[in-house]
Formats: structure tokens, sequence, C-alpha cells
């Protein structure tokens, strides 16, 4: 056998072709790669000994910081008690104990629970049910599928088939036919610079009428946002908008989804945007921060009449031909139920609410930053938006995020949107190094 590697000796003993990387340049990348080997708390390390404040909790996961010893040892435990199970037509009761915890914290009536591997999966599952969900109450005609421009649901057929990025969509065919998708919110000429929710925008929800007008309620299943866009580059929803859309959507018997992948536990300063909105999809998306990154796993939450509707037939039909093989797998159940502990353990899920102040005046003070055209935030998320290069969309930031790396901080960007949102155990002086920071690097990019 091989000796074993030493995988944080210096990179440029490292062959890097075989790994395919998602949404990566490459070869761009392979030429000038920038590795993290280990992280703990708020931090990453990079290959070559330099400490990255986590601007972005990995990828919107690790909401309880990275390296959490309970985590660690939860999974550890679980690994050495029951590696893997079967859930189909088979239990084990730490999926059931999960489930259970996750209702307690689930806002009233989202008594139900269906386990994915992934976001994407979260996302194809709920649309699934909706579709079955109708077909189960014989109103098989409502089979449409109404999405939102800029939306991100994942990379599934289903998801990219709602979602609303182009690039995403236009190397793929024709996707899901059945597909309409209402207008993205993202106004800067009325909302430039708005803290929290913009006042201007309500209306844009009413599209869904027109919509309706067009095709008929009587074929349309669902309708899915995400209560705040992430991916996209931030776009908080305007004041009065997602209320509008349940009003329509109760007006038309379609079933309302929210994608909680980003908003759920904690992002917003509330346990689920549901909470911090106050109002009710029937059915909710999450992954990510349920794990805190560490194992792969999404859930969906059902309120109990869409689980109701499934549950009348006979007593040995299966009720819904849909699952994984990674459903409620042990390991990530373990991993889950730590991370509620330690949410529950520091005030996680609400202590975004605490800090959202200063988050909030921190990075609003980067309005007179170079380039700078347009701040927006809820709860620890936050959108920088830059001015373009002529002809060259997407460069600059792409600039600013190699620069703010090698100056010891990671951040996301998406065209020449920054996106920010630190793990939730973030301190107000690493807010403030972030934006000063992220200032030194816009002021020496051109
Ligand atoms: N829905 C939403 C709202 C998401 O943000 C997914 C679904 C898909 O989740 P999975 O686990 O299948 O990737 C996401 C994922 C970014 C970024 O840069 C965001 C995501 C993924 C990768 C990058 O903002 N969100």
């Amino acid at each position: 056998m091989d000796a074993v590697v030493d995988r944080n000796e210096n990179r440029s003993n490292q062959v890097l072709d075989a790994y395919w990387m998602p949404f990566t340049a490459n070869r761009q990348f392979k030429q000038n790669p920038r590795m993290l080997v280990s992280a703990k708390g708020m931090h990453y390390q990079s290959d070559d000994g330099r400490t990255i404040l986590d601007g972005t909790a990995g990828l919107w996961c690790c909401n309880a910081g990275h390296g959490n010893a309970e985590i660690t040892d939860a999974v550890a435990r679980q690994l050495a008690n029951l590696d893997y199970a079967p859930s189909f037509q088979m239990g084990h009761p730490i999926a059931f104990e999960f489930a259970e915890r996750l209702k307690q914290i689930a806002p009233d009536g989202f008594d139900h629970v269906f386990f994915t591997g992934s976001g994407s999966e979260s996302v194809d599952t709920a649309l699934k049910i909706a579709l079955a969900y109708h077909r189960a109450r014989g109103d098989a005609g409502r089979t449409r599928l109404i999405g939102r421009e800029r939306g991100y649901h994942g990379v599934g057929f289903g998801g990219i088939s709602v979602g609303g990025l182009v690039n995403n969509r236009r190397h793929f065919g024709t996707l899901l036919t059945g597909v309409d998708h209402l207008p993205h919110t993202h106004a800067p000429e009325h909302n430039a610079f708005s803290k929290g929710q913009p006042e201007w925008g309500a209306h844009l929800a009413d599209d869904l009428e027109r919509i309706v007008a067009l095709h008929g309620a009587e074929t349309i299943a669902a309708v899915i946002v995400e209560p705040v866009a992430g991916s996209t580059g931030v776009l908080v929803p305007p004041k009065g908008y997602l209320e509008r859309l349940r009003a329509i959507c109760d007006r038309h018997g379609i079933l309302l989804i929210f994608d909680e992948v980003i908003t759920g536990f904690g992002r917003l300063g509330t346990p689920f945007a549901v909470d911090y909105f106050g109002v009710k999809p029937d059915l909710f998306t999450t992954a990510k921060a349920l794990t805190n990154g560490v194992v792969p796993m999404g859930a969906v939450f059902a309120q109990d009449h869409i689980h109701e509707a499934f549950m009348n037939g006979p007593e040995g039909a299966i009720e819904l031909f849909h699952g994984y093989t990674y459903s409620g797998h042990p390991v990530a159940c373990a991993a889950g139920l730590a991370t509620l502990d330690i949410y529950e353990k520091h005030g996680l899920l609400t202590r975004g609410a605490d800090i959202a102040g200063h988050w909030e005046s921190t990075m609003h003070a980067l309005k007179d930053a170079r380039h700078v055209k347009d701040v927006r935030n809820l709860g620890i998320i936050a959108g920088i938006e830059l001015e373009s290069r002529d002809g060259a969309v997407g460069q600059r930031a792409y600039e600013v995020f190699v620069k703010c790396f090698e100056a010891g901080l990671l951040i996301r960007v998406t065209g020449d949107i920054i996106a920010l949102s630190p793990p939730l155990i973030v301190e107000e002086d690493q807010v403030s190094e972030m934006a000063g920071t992220l200032r030194d690097v816009l002021a020496a990019t051109d």
C-alpha cells in the first residue's frame, strides 16, 4: 500500500487533473488553486498557512461555525453504532428522533418532515409532493409549476426549470414543460441602498394573476420562491410581496413553496424565514445549515393538510412514490441533532436578530466604497453590488474575490454582486474586519 499522503503538504506536489470541479472555471482555478485545508470557529486555514475569515459560512452552511467537537463526536458515535440503514419499508430510531426535533422548532403546523440528501433534492421533492398532492385530491389537471426570474433552486431538472438563472438553464435543453416564471423583484432604480425590506415592489406579486388568467388556475399546481433570493445576489422581498403571493395562491387553490435552503436555521435572526415574514407556505425546503454543512442532508417541511391528503388510501399502499437511498441517513441525522443542540445551547437560531443592527450599519457604511452601486441586507445577509466594467460583467467582482482571499477573507460573488453570510457566531469586530478588508480591496481594484 502507498504511504499515507500528507494532503497539507506543499500544494505544488498535488495533481489536480482528475477532479472535475463544480461551478468552477476548472482550467483557470488549477493554474492558481485556492485550497482550504482545515477550519475552526470563524476561520479557514489555507494550504499556504494563512488564516481566512469565513464571510460565507462555507456556502451558507456552517451557521454554528467550524470544527464543533459536539458534532464530530456525535457523528463518530453514530458511525460506530449504525453506519447506514435502509429507509424504504424499514426504519432506524435516529431519523424519527431528528424529524420530531425539527417539528419542535418549525413554525406551527409544519408537523411532517421528508428527508433528502441536498437542497436540489429538497426542491425536487417539494415540487413532486405538490404535484402528487393535487392528484391525491382528484385535481390531476394541476400540473403547471411557477418559479421566478433570477430564482435559484439547485440543479436538478425540476430546480433549473423553475429557477431563473439563464446560465443554469441555457445549456440543458427544454427542461420541464409547463413551467412559467414570475418577474424578479430587483429594482435598483426604486430600491437602491434599502435597509432591510424595500418599500417598492409588492405589486410585482400580482403578475401571478396574469399567469392565472393566461393558463387557468385549474392547471397550476404550485409557486416556488426563495423568501430572500441568495445565489442570484441577495434580493430581499419588497414589503408586502410575500403576503400578496400567499393571498393570490389561496384565492386560486395554488400551493406555495418557500425554498429556505439558505434562509433556514437562523440566517434571518429567526429559526426560519416563515417566522421572520409571518407568511406560511404549504411546504418549505431546507438543507445546508440543517447539519451545519457537516454531512450532506436536506429536509422538506410539510403542513398537516398536505400530509393528510396522502393518508387516505389503503393502509398497505405506499402513499408517495419518492425517496432517496440517503433519505434519513443515520450519520446525517446524528450531525443534525448535534447541530440543533448547538443552535439551542448558543441561541443561534435567533442570535442574528441581536447582531443584525450592527451588521446593517457596517454593511451600509460601504455605500461610499469604490465601485459600490447598491448595498442590501436582511438578517445576517448582505449583497454589495458593484458597477460592472464595460463589456465584462463579473470580472471586477471576481478580482475582488481573489484579492479578498489573498487578504484573508472568504466572500462569494455572482456577476458583479458580492454576497456575505458569515456563520451566526460572528462577533462584531469580525463584521468590521470583513467590511474593512472589502473596502481596502475595492480601493485597490480598477
Ligand atoms: N435552493 C436554494 C435557495 C439554494 O441556495 C439550493 C436550493 C440547492 O442546494 P444544493 O444542496 O443542491 O446545492 C441552493 C444552493 C452561492 C451558492 O454561491 C448557493 C447555493 C449553492 C452553491 C453556491 O450563493 N445554494
